[in-house]
């Protein structure tokens, strides 16, 4: 199964991607966590990156697209994967559709996990609190959240005219969220 999950910073993608990977035996996809992980590294594209992340902004569909590539040709994801804060803009989307059909691959699912913009501020400010992540500063949330709006939103729409998007309702427990897109997925 192949899955794309969207929603606003801390609507709680990265969350329950986690969860699913241990039902679905797919791998997690995070381009968050790649970039991350490249910033750790101290490599040059982490390096690139950390400066345009720590403002809120997206990095470049190059970098990213190349990160992807790499990640979704492994062995362990040739029956499927969960994609997690990619597509980020229509021309990722756009990206990503080219790179499926050289693989001779398609996408099952959209999922939009939709979470009011004040909860996502406050849940991200209860991270802040422990993860110290440098872009969960209100400030730099609030760019986020118009990046997403601007950039994220209309993927959605993307997806719509393929017809593979369902909506979640993001609000409630963990548990409560995972038992809605297991009852969609049928997992
Ligand atoms: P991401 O790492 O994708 O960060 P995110 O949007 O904050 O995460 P997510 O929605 O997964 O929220 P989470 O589950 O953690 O992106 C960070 C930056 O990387 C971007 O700003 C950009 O610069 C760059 N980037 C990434 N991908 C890119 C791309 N494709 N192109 C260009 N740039 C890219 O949940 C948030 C918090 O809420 C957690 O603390 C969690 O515990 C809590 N939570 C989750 N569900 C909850 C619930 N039901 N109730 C209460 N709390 C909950």
């Amino acid at each position: 199964m192949r899955i794309v999950l969207l929603g606003a910073p801390g609507s709680g993608k990265g969350t329950q991607a986690k969860l699913m990977v241990e039902k679905l035996n797919i791998p997690h996809i995070s381009t968050g966590d790649l970039l991350r992980g490249a910033i750790a590294a101290k490599t040059e594209l982490g390096l690139a990156a950390k400066e345009v992340m720590d403002r809120g902004d997206l990095v470049s569909d190059e970098i990213v697209l190349g990160m992807l590539k790499d990640r979704v040709t492994q062995d362990d994801a040739e029956n499927g994967f969960i994609l997690d804060g990619f597509p980020r803009n229509v021309a990722q989307a756009e990206m990503l559709e080219n790179l499926l059909s050289e693989l001779d691959m398609a996408l099952d699912h959209a999922l939009l996990i939709q979470v009011d913009p004040d909860e996502v501020v406050a849940r991200i400010a209860k991270r802040a609190e422990i993860e110290g992540r440098t872009d969960d500063t209100e400030e730099v949330v609030r760019n986020r959240l118009n990046v997403y709006a601007q950039q994220t939103a209309p993927v959605a729409d993307f997806y719509q005219e393929q017809d593979i998007v369902t909506e979640i309702l993001g609000k409630g427990s963990i548990e409560d969220v995972q038992a809605r897109i297991q009852a969609i997925l049928r997992f």
